[in-house]
């Protein structure tokens, strides 16, 4: 299933496919962009199935109704939603349009790589483990992005061998999306990326 979300600032694609055999997907995510910022939450339940979901599209639906607040407070947030549900690994961006900088914040085995234009390339690192709502420290980190600049944030049904290339090589957001489609057909569990690309 694909979704995409555009403005003058950001394009933005989420492709999600539940692991081959289920139908419900334990990865959910959230993305919407305004004229100030995009957000994007991504959340992998433990385990598979509605249990799974539920733990993560907690995750989901709690961003969406608090995406005014900065990525610090948010993930702390998700860390308290999960108490009494099953662990999720959650990774949370935030794009600032005006002072172009992006903020994000991880805790689990969902990647991020932002590529620039001159060729550099940002991995923030995460927190290793999962939300559980145990007392939790985060990392999160803001930094400059230039123009141009395409970014991937997948869950670890994707796996994939040139993650650089892949962003370095495609133009716009839909090739980047033809470009995954080979790494989608042979799924050993639920798959979620998001792929975008900043004006
Ligand atoms: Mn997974």
């Amino acid at each position: 299933m694909i979704v995409t979300e555009a403005n003058n600032h950001v394009h933005t694609l989420a492709y999600q496919l539940p692991k081959q055999g289920k139908t419900c997907c334990g990865d959910s995510y959230f993305i919407r962009a305004t004229d100030e910022y995009f957000i994007c939450a991504l959340a992998d339940g433990l385990g598979s199935g509605e249990r799974a979901n539920e733990s993560s599209s907690a995750i989901s639906s709690l961003v969406e109704q608090n995406q005014e607040k900065d990525v610090e407070e948010l993930i702390d947030l998700c860390n308290k939603e999960l108490k009494d549900k099953r662990g999720a690994t959650v990774s949370i961006l935030k794009i600032d349009f005006r002072n172009k900088t992006f903020t994000y914040s991880s805790v689990g085995n969902i990647r991020f790589i932002l590529s620039t234009p001159s060729g550099t390339f940002v991995y923030p690192l995460p927190i290793l483990g999962y939300l559980s709502g145990k007392p939790q420290k985060y990392r999160t980190h803001t930094y400059s992005y230039e123009e141009g600049s395409k970014f991937l944030i997948h869950t670890d049904g994707l796996v994939l061998p040139a993650v650089k290339s892949v962003l370095k090589n495609n133009h716009s957001i839909e090739e980047l999306s033809n470009s995954l489609e080979e790494y989608t057909t042979n799924r050993n569990d639920d798959l979620t990326y998001i792929v975008g690309q900043l004006f």
